[in-house]
């Protein structure tokens, strides 16, 4: 039988659980490890003395000082996995703390992830963390889905052709935040999920983008996916679905996490796909956080000479019936 969630994902294509993680236990060490990381900046960039000063700051305003000192804006160092493109043996650092790891095999997700895609759970390496500053209102990162907005899009449209269409992919996207409107929350387009994979093109950065994405905010009805600390989003892999721009004078805090049906293809090859949850004891592999941070590392490591992790081409149709314009009724 199908769950209750399972079916409101598929009916409306996201769904808001409330208070399924708890502050101290969940969100503060992901919160105390980037600020770690950034007083790690704060000695690279600033004097002995004006760190002392800054080290007694609030992670956002260490996060101001650093980018307005460095002019640097630091969205592949936040993020929780190596950068998809990146300069030839260019060895990014990025932000993989234990305190990610164990939200990715936390059973307090999980036990709803199963809920949606049965009991066999793969990590999905499809994962973002976003510390999204305020005011973007143009220049290279304006629509980066990083520290700027996010395109319209849908998340199967950012995976490879071996999973396209094939593999069950579940979006778990977790606020660090209580974020609303104003400071940029996602928005999206209520069962658009039932409207299949859409055609997608490279918008003006080069992000991914669908197609005629202009007539959403025209003529589609679209509600914004507010959450507070603690509570999780999940999106159906079609879901059409954006973020606003952060018009609050904070940062706004989120990483998304995805799974998908153990076996299945990631989307995402070569990057790392393991068991979280299995009925055989002995599937569940990858345990410790050394092993999987040496996974990503392997990955990464392969990849240096090549200049980017991964790599998938956009969904286009050679016909123009999965645009957007021919879905408006
Ligand atoms: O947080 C965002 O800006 C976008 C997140 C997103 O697109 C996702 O989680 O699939
Ligand atoms: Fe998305």
């Amino acid at each position: 039988m199908k769950s209750k969630i399972k079916e409101e994902l598929e009916e409306k294509g996201y769904i808001r659980v409330r208070n399924v993680l708890n502050f101290q236990k969940d969100i503060k060490p992901v919160l105390n490890d980037l600020e770690a990381k950034a007083d790690k900046l704060i000695e690279k960039y600033f004097t002995t003395k004006e760190a002392k000063r800054l080290f007694k700051l609030k992670f956002q305003d260490k996060y101001f000082a650093l980018t307005k000192k460095s002019g640097v804006t630091f969205e592949k160092v936040f993020n929780n996995r190596p950068p998809q493109n990146f300069k030839k043996h260019e060895n990014v650092e990025y932000f993989n703390p234990e305190s990610i790891f164990n939200l990715i095999k936390s059973d307090k997700i999980l036990n709803i992830v199963e809920k949606i895609i049965g009991k066999e759970i793969f990590s999905n390496p499809v994962q973002t963390f976003r510390v999204k500053k305020p005011n973007i209102n143009s220049g290279k990162n304006f629509m980066d889905g990083l520290i700027g907005r996010t395109p319209w899009h849908q998340d199967e449209g950012t995976i490879n052709k071996k999973a396209r269409f094939k593999t069950d992919l579940v979006t778990v996207w977790i606020p660090f935040t209580k974020t609303n409107a104003k400071n940029g929350c996602m928005l999206a387009v209520p069962k658009s999920n039932k409207l299949g994979l859409l055609n997608h093109h490279h918008g003006s950065k080069g992000q991914v983008e669908i197609k005629n994405s202009e007539l959403i905010h025209k003529y589609s009805k679209m509600v914004p996916l507010e959450a507070d600390v603690g509570d999780i989003i999940i999106l159906d892999k079609r879901l059409i679905h954006c973020s606003l721009p952060n018009v609050s004078k904070n940062i706004r805090i989120s990483m998304d996490i995805r799974f998908h049906k153990a076996g299945q293809s990631s989307g995402r090859e070569p990057l790392p796909s393991f068991y979280v949850r299995s009925a055989k004891e002995e599937n569940i592999k990858v345990k410790t956080y050394q092993q999987w941070v040496a996974l990503w590392n392997k990955a990464y490591m392969k990849s240096l000479n090549k200049g980017y992790t991964f790599k998938y081409y956009l969904p286009i149709y050679n016909h123009s019936k999965q645009d957007y314009s021919k879905k408006l009724n």
